[in-house]
């Protein structure tokens, strides 16, 4: 857990979202500005400031994710419409919070490419 960073205490609960899965890797929860009809930001609990931080030892957590994504796409039934999983890495290309975190949208159709 890294001081300060917002998505390592929402992980750790002790900031309130809506939470929609987690386990002990991962948490999904409602983004605040929903961009789709389902926005939901898939975080690590471990503390990784963005892609370019990944390592080899992560592997295993970043498909794990993949895969949590999918089957709340399923759960949640929009994965058969179609959906993104989208990840933002550095300012250029929108992030704005320093733990890496991927957005699940889904629930309306989906412009490509993205803007
Ligand atoms: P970005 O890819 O770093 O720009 O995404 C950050 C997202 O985190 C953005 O969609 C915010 O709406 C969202 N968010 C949130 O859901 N709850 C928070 O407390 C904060 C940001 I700070």
């Amino acid at each position: 857990m890294s001081d300060n960073c917002i998505f390592c205490k929402i992980a750790a609960g002790e900031i309130p979202s809506r939470m929609v899965y987690q386990d002990d890797q991962v948490v999904a929860f409602e983004d605040l500005n929903p961009q789709a009809p389902h926005h939901i930001l898939l975080v690590p609990r471990k503390h990784i400031r963005t892609t370019l931080d990944l390592t080899t030892a992560d592997n295993e957590l970043i498909g794990h994710i993949h895969q949590v994504a999918g089957r709340i796409a399923h759960d949640l039934e929009f994965a058969e419409d179609g959906f993104r999983l989208v990840n933002n890495c550095n300012e250029g290309a929108g992030q704005s919070v320093w733990h890496i975190h991927f957005h699940l949208l889904g629930g309306r159709d989906l412009t490509w490419p993205p803007g």
